[in-house]
């Protein structure tokens, strides 16, 4: 590397660094630390290897690069601004302020360029494994050997925390079994967290952790020495059957004096006399602010020169391959902008009307296999609970590195072990099983499916939440729903879950009554492609209504309907049902029903959607005139008062379940229908009474 050269980098770290310190010292909040120490790989990684195009973030066969560490946006910011994304240095300003479009954590579809919010640690490097298996599916699946339209690596810097976090173990250790050679992180290795030292909590060797996972491990001692970062970079790419990590050895806040190397400069502003005594030690003008020199600003900006040719590079080569082959040409165009194909719900299956039943989790698996036929984009897997959620697709292989021969393949999906298979076996990894779905679903080209039991809906909680957060199109399949998972007991019961993700903004929890309204939420849960969804089923039969005599399963898409009712309407008593609930809503109308009373059953699978209907519908559906109501539900019944109101009832759980028969366990904590009908009975007596 030539004199200048160096001079040139060294000037344009040292920009990235003051452009955070100065943006963070201008709001009074912020974490200047990490970008002052990571910024010299921040810099070898955007201006020596990664393939992107400021002008165009959205061109599919990009690098991803991933700040794990959300906290350290300032340093994303600035790479961003000095490498011409439309983020501008009034926006860098603003910083931390409402409308901004730079927020505290990036935050993904707020600033041109982030590809994910982050600032939970651990998740954004779990992320990026998903953004690693989405391109190796769709690189198996598109790409030619006489044509490459899908090939790039998944970057990631990631800090002390992400490895501390227990996610970041899940999903690497999955990475390395999987052999995600395109996946690169840079580990930020400064020693320092929060609240002190690192010394405090965290002492194991990560290289011989990541070594362990079938990593490619390399360490650099010094964070500043931009040729070894580089060189690294160089060796990591090279290995195309591991993912690497590159253990960077930095000091946070490099270059403050009095602060350097402390967790004081984690997460506060320098302070103004520190940042004077900063600016002197590494050289740069003391009174400057936002001060970018010109050769760096020229300099930074030829990424976006050379980022429009590669990708003009990369669509001449797009349309050689739309000649050669037109039809994958476009499937792949179409799965990239996330266009479901025109005929993807041609085939769902329809289910005859049947008193004895079949669970709704098997209603799920029949049509899971139906849309996997139309729609090769829909891909997915569960944490070691295919045959229990039966959240798989049949025949169409298993995701699995190439080079497995001779393992035991008990309990693969299919014959077919490569990068096209599209059943994931996630493992029993349920936390980095929900991020990596969200990775898959950033990545594009992907609609990603889970499956665990509902119970453990607790442990992807926090990915569940980003998702919802960050708009992403995620289908969790929860099965084994209730109380009527039986004699595994309480553990494995779900109460409180269906209230808890309900409170989640923008996740959209459906709970199908029936087979038919089973096919009706998939239907649902692919249309959405503003927000996950999570379906919810039962591992025991339900019965299959007639149609023509209840109300058709659509309804389920405005979120409740009039299931059935009484004849000529004008109801006096409304029972509410969800799930494996509605039919015993529905058995105890008709009993009220015999008796001359008028009574009406909604469905109401989705709060959420319901809610966003419009208030005539609602109304149509819960007239507020009919103020006697019985909601059933196997959940922890907090939260019903939204529909019944205070003068309603609500039949559910008050606490934990048990271990015995679903049938006992139903029976014994009420949820039944002749229970139903003797709270129903009550509130009427009730009423006329009043
Ligand atoms: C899941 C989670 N827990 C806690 C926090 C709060 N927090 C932000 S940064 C941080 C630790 C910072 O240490 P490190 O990751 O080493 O970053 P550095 O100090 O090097 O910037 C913590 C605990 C968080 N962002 N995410």
């Amino acid at each position: 590397m030539k004199e200048d050269e160096i001079q040139l980098a060294e000037l344009s770290i040292n920009t990235i660094r003051f452009l955070a310190v100065d943006a963070i010292q201008n709001v009074g909040s912020g974490h200047p630390g990490l970008p002052m120490g990571s910024a010299a790989m921040a810099y070898v990684l955007w201006m020596r290897h990664l393939k992107h195009n400021p002008a165009n973030p959205r061109w599919v066969d990009r690098d991803r690069f991933v700040l794990s560490a959300g906290h350290g946006s300032m340093l994303l910011y600035a790479l961003l601004h000095l490498t011409g994304y439309d983020l501008s240095l009034e926006d860098i300003k603003k910083f931390r302020q409402w409308g901004s479009k730079a927020p505290g954590h990036p935050e993904y579809g707020n600033t041109p360029g982030v590809e994910v919010t982050t600032g939970p640690l651990g998740q954004g490097i779990s992320n990026a494994v998903g953004m690693a298996i989405a391109e190796a599916y769709l690189s198996a699946r598109y790409n030619e050997s006489d044509r490459t339209i899908i090939d790039h690596n998944t970057y990631v810097i990631a800090s002390d925390g992400d490895l501390m976090e227990g996610v970041s173990a899940e999903a690497c250790s999955l990475a390395g079994h999987l052999g995600l050679g395109k996946l690169i992180v840079l580990y930020d290795d400064n020693r320092i967290s929060l609240a002190g030292s690192t010394s405090l909590s965290f002492s194991e060797d990560v290289g011989k952790r990541f070594e362990a996972y079938g990593w490619h491990v390399q360490h650099i001692a010094d964070g500043n020495d931009t040729e070894a970062i580089d060189n690294a970079l160089s060796e990591a790419k090279r290995d195309l059957t591991r993912p690497s990590i590159i253990c960077v050895r930095t000091i946070i806040g490099y270059g403050s004096p009095n602060k350097e190397g402390t967790y004081t400069c984690h997460g506060s502003p320098l302070g103004p006399e520190e940042i004077v005594a900063a600016k002197k030690n590494l050289g740069w003008p003391e009174k400057e602010e936002f001060f970018i020199p010109e050769e760096v600003k020229k300099h930074m900006l030829g990424s976006l020169e050379a980022g429009k040719k590669s990708e003009s590079e990369w669509q001449v080569r797009f349309n050689e391959y739309e000649a050669a082959y037109h039809d994958r040409a476009l499937e792949f165009e179409r799965i990239m902008e996330g266009r479901l194909p025109d005929d993807w719900d041609s085939e769902l299956p329809d289910f005859e009307a049947d008193e004895k039943g079949i669970s709704t989790r098997k209603a799920s698996e029949a049509v899971l296999q139906s849309l996997a036929v139309k729609i090769p984009e829909l891909i997915g897997g569960t944490a070691d609970l295919n045959p229990s959620t039966l959240a798989w697709v049949k025949g169409y292989g298993d995701f699995q590195p190439p080079a497995s021969e001779g393992q035991d393949r008990q309990g693969a999906v299919g014959d077919e072990w490569s990068y096209k298979g599209r059943n994931i076996h996630f493992g029993v990894r349920e936390h980095a099983m929900g991020a990596i779905a969200s990775g898959m679903a950033l990545h594009g080209g992907i609609i990603p499916f889970t499956g665990t039991f509902f119970t453990f809906s607790d442990y992807m909680r926090p990915p569940i939440r980003l998702a919802a957060l960050m708009g992403l199109r995620v289908i969790y399949v929860f099965s084994h729903d209730s109380i009527g998972v039986g004699e595994d007991g309480p553990t494995h019961q779900p109460v409180e879950h269906l209230m808890s993700l309900r409170n989640i903004p923008n996740l959209t929890v459906l709970r199908p009554g029936d087979a038919g309204e089973t096919v009706e939420a998939w239907r649902f849960a692919l249309e959405n492609s503003k927000g996950p969804t999570a379906l919810v089923l039962t591992r025991q039969n339900l019965p299959v209504f007639d149609r023509a005599q209840v109300s058709p399963a659509e309804g389920l898409r405005r979120g409740g309907y009039i299931l059935w009712e009484s004849e000529g309407g004008d109801p006096s008593l409304i029972l509410i049902g969800t799930g494996s609930e509605l039919y015993i809503a529905l058995e105890a109308a008709r009993v009220l029903d015999d008796e001359g009373l008028s009574v009406r059953v909604v469905s109401l699978p989705s709060w959420e959607a319901f809610d966003t209907e419009s208030e005539d519908y609602r109304e149509s559906v819960l007239p507020s005139s009919v103020k006697t109501r019985v909601a059933v539900e196997a959940g922890i019944k907090t939260g019903w008062e939204h529909y019944v109101g205070i003068e309603g009832a609500v039949i559910g759980m008050d606490g934990f379940g048990a271990s015995a028969p679903a049938s006992v366990l139903f029976e014994k904590f009420g949820i039944t229908s002749e229970n139903v009908l003797g709270v129903a009975r009550r509130l009427i007596e009730k009423e006329r009474r009043d």
